[in-house]
């Protein structure tokens, strides 16, 4: 089947994003008046948990206290809201060749999505600081966090997208950072290329179609309909 759609997921894929997330993250706690501080090392492991929501939960679990439901999404609302802040003061740049091969997709008749963990604000920050449009107009489609009801690693996202796209998952190609991310969209179906980012570089990528240290060497519409035959 011909290559109709590239599947982008969004933190570590299209740009490095999770240390402006971990700051948000940070500066949230302090503002709630928690003596929590997420460092690097940390934010490694609590990144396998994936969903801002899901990962307060998990560490409040781990220091064996638990927040209310009210409280962690009034806590993750703040982090979304600092994280928008911080993105749209352009510190964070697309990663490399993911502004061509996007122009290039759209030029050579291929549609767009995004399967993402995070929600769709963070979406929008990212594509209107890095990519100065609206993500509705990159983007054919968009499927984001809350909606659907299992997270990455379960499927549920790309196939959200693909029900969106009208498309079969044979048709399309998915990109992702991590092991999470490439579980789910294998799970739906989908032939993956991984390109490792800070945090999900030391994870094995077993079944991925590639593994590249990023899409610049991609950017070739030809050279991925060549890749993509050859799955
Ligand atoms: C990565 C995630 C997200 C982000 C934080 O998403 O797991 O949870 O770390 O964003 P992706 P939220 O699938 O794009 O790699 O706090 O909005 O969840
Ligand atoms: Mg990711």
């Amino acid at each position: 089947m011909p290559l109709e759609a590239l599947i982008f997921d969004v933190d570590g894929t299209l740009a490095e994003t999770e240390e402006v997330h971990r700051q948000a993250f940070n500066e949230s706690f302090f503002t709630f008046g928690l003596d929590w501080h997420w460092s690097v090392a940390d934010y490694r492991t609590l990144l396998k948990t994936t969903g801002g929501k899901e990962r307060i939960r998990a560490h409040a679990a781990s220091l064996d206290t638990s927040l209310g439901d009210d409280l962690i999404w009034e806590l993750h609302s703040l982090k979304t809201a600092r994280y928008g802040e911080i993105i749209e003061s352009g510190v964070v740049d697309l990663r490399p060749g993911i502004a061509e091969l996007v122009a290039n997709a759209r030029a050579n008749g291929l549609r767009l999505a995004v399967a993402t963990t995070t929600n769709r604000p963070n979406v929008d920050a990212l594509i209107r600081a890095t990519m100065g449009g609206d993500a509705g107009a990159v983007f054919d489609v968009i499927a984001a966090g809350d909606e659907v009801g299992a997270k990455k690693p379960a499927p549920d996202v790309f196939l959200l997208a693909l029900k969106r796209l009208g498309l079969e998952a044979g048709t399309c190609l998915a990109f992702e950072d991590s092991l999470n991310g490439l579980r789910s969209a294998m799970g739906a179906g989908l032939n993956t290329i991984v390109t490792p980012s800070r945090y999900t570089s030391d994870e094995e990528f077993e079944g991925a179609l590639a593994v590249l240290d990023d899409l610049h060497a991609l950017t070739r519409i030809e050279d991925l309909k060549s890749m993509f035959a050859a799955a």
